[in-house]
């Protein structure tokens, strides 16, 4: 019997994103991903001053500002003709580095966690942690008041086969509370040189507007230490406990198995840390930026052919037929990828074996015992997110110890009369690209093409779904009222509607 089935919203916070399957005995066949409202970043930013970019476009997202004020910088250092100091550089890194750590915690533990940690555990808490004897007492009353929403955000919830074992389950309750305070703590840390988080003063083009002292490097160090502490005890032990409890995962949720990088954490030889590059059809190919375009056919805008970037518009069609997303549709030479951490790692680990993201990825398969194709999962989304997570934190106390005190962390610039520039990057989600036009010293024209739109995007003129479309189909649903595994998938993801649609 085939049976439709809405989840409305999907995403637990980052906006409002919708799936539509359609499930036959038991197996999702079809799925359409939708983005449910429009923002409209890039018509605000026309007209305006260029340097507003940075400001403006980190309002696009409270988890992933610091990409998109790097997307943008990176933007306008080129359309200025103007490189970052050495301090500058690193400073970036670290600001950006601390964004990751915060952006992959929380997906793991306040988005993603519950859909396999059993929340109701907690009611068999007897220890006295005041923490957790407070959470018990909120989710009690929540399960005897007759709401509909009790004990919000962790009840009501799809029914499934959580953890069984309690201790796991409290031990992971416990880090879900400690997660919120290593979040903190990563703000803090990017906020030593960014002025304020989550959207960052300090950066700008030609470097960040930050005086590099001994005080703040000995500060940046001591916050680093404690979470680097966090994700190697507490973080990663427990992705991989949870892969270890549903080894079915690495089976479900595939996706389309074309994977892209633009690169990101820029090095002294004019390389980056994560290297940029194309996986397709089982192997490497070299990154031209050229192939990006983004088509809207399926989407509620006026234009439907592919453009390039720097030719794109954003005029909305909110009664456009055959439009059922509000998230265009990102292709590289004319086929859909997918972007995020597994995508970084499985390059670097492809491009680069005895890199340091090479060797941790043969690492992780051995700890995993799973061959490297398994990745392309559910499960190995989260295991490549942990183990970025790991490394990014690791290199930026290498980057930490090159900062020069008293240096200057920028070099100064002119805004032109016209000018084009294009930053790519990729934020905690996956690829970021920002494409600049200037005219009469005002931004002319401003595109965004962002991670989650790759990730979420609707079909294409011809008719290719999208990767989470495609990452959904197969997927099993056992009880058609519970969804969960269909959740699991999208999730895996970390998808953030609120950049997608921008
Ligand atoms: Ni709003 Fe963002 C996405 C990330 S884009 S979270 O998609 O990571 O920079
Ligand atoms: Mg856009």
């Amino acid at each position: 019997m085939t049976v439709q089935l809405q989840i409305d919203p999907i995403t637990r916070i980052e906006g409002h994103m919708a799936v539509n399957i359609t499930v036959d005995s038991h197996r999702v066949i079809e799925a359409h991903s939708k983005g449910e409202m429009f923002r409209g970043f890039e018509v605000i930013l026309k007209g305006r001053d260029p340097m507003d970019a940075q400001q403006i476009t980190q309002r696009i997202c409270g988890v992933c500002p610091v990409s998109h004020g790097t997307a943008s910088i990176l933007a306008q250092d080129a359309a200025y003709g103007v490189l970052p100091t050495e301090n500058g550089r690193l400073l970036r890194n670290l600001i950006l580095g601390a964004n990751y750590i915060q952006s992959h915690i929380i997906h793991f533990y306040q988005l993603s966690a519950l859909d396999y940690i059993d929340i109701t555990a907690i009611c068999q808490y007897t220890g006295r942690d005041p923490l957790l004897q407070d959470l018990k007492s909120w989710v009690e009353s929540g399960q005897k008041a007759n709401v509909l929403y009790p004990a919000a955000p962790f009840l009501p919830r799809y029914d499934g086969d959580y953890i069984p074992d309690t201790e796991l389950n409290l031990s992971a309750i416990h880090h879900y509370l400690k997660s919120l305070e290593m979040r903190a703590l990563a703000h803090q840390m990017g906020a030593l040189f960014s002025g304020k988080l989550p959207h960052a003063a300090s950066l700008v083009p030609g470097g960040v507007t930050e005086v590099v002292t001994a005080h703040k490097i000995a500060a940046c160090k001591s916050m680093l230490t404690k979470l680097r502490q966090f994700i190697d005890s507490t973080y990663l032990p427990d992705v991989l406990a949870v892969a270890s409890a549903y080894p079915e995962y690495f089976e479900i949720g595939k996706g389309p198995k074309n994977l892209l990088s633009y690169g990101v954490f820029s090095e002294k030889d004019a390389t980056t840390f994560v290297p940029d590059g194309v996986w397709m059809d089982d192997r490497l190919h070299g990154f031209d930026r050229e192939k990006i375009t983004e088509d809207a056919s399926h989407a509620f805008y006026r234009a439907n052919q592919p453009f390039a970037p720097d030719a794109g518009e954003t005029q909305p069609a909110p009664d456009k037929k055959g439009a059922y997303s509000w998230v265009k549709a990102p292709r590289y030479d004319g086929h859909v990828f997918e972007v995020g951490p597994l995508a970084r790692m499985w390059i670097a680990y492809k491009k680069q074996p005895s890199s340091d993201i090479g060797i941790w990825m043969g690492r992780l398969l051995d700890r995993l015992d799973r061959d490297p194709a398994d990745l392309f999962s559910t499960m190995g989304r989260h295991a490549t997110r942990a183990l970025e997570c790991k490394l990014v934190a690791q290199r930026c106390e290498q980057w930490l110890s090159q900062l020069k005190p008293g240096e200057s962390a920028c070099n100064d610039f002119r805004i032109p009369e016209t000018g084009v520039g294009i930053g790519l990057t990729e934020a905690p989600r996956g690829a970021l690209g920002h494409w600049l036009k200037i005219k009469n010293h005002k931004i002319h024209r401003y595109q965004c093409v962002v991670p989650t739109t790759w990730n979420c995007s609707p079909r294409d003129g011809k008719g290719q779904p999208g990767a989470v479309e495609q990452a959904l189909v197969d997927t099993p649903i056992g009880d058609e009222k519970n969804p969960i595994e269909a959740v699991r998938v999208v999730r895996s993801f970390d998808p953030c509607l609120a950049c997608a649609v921008h």
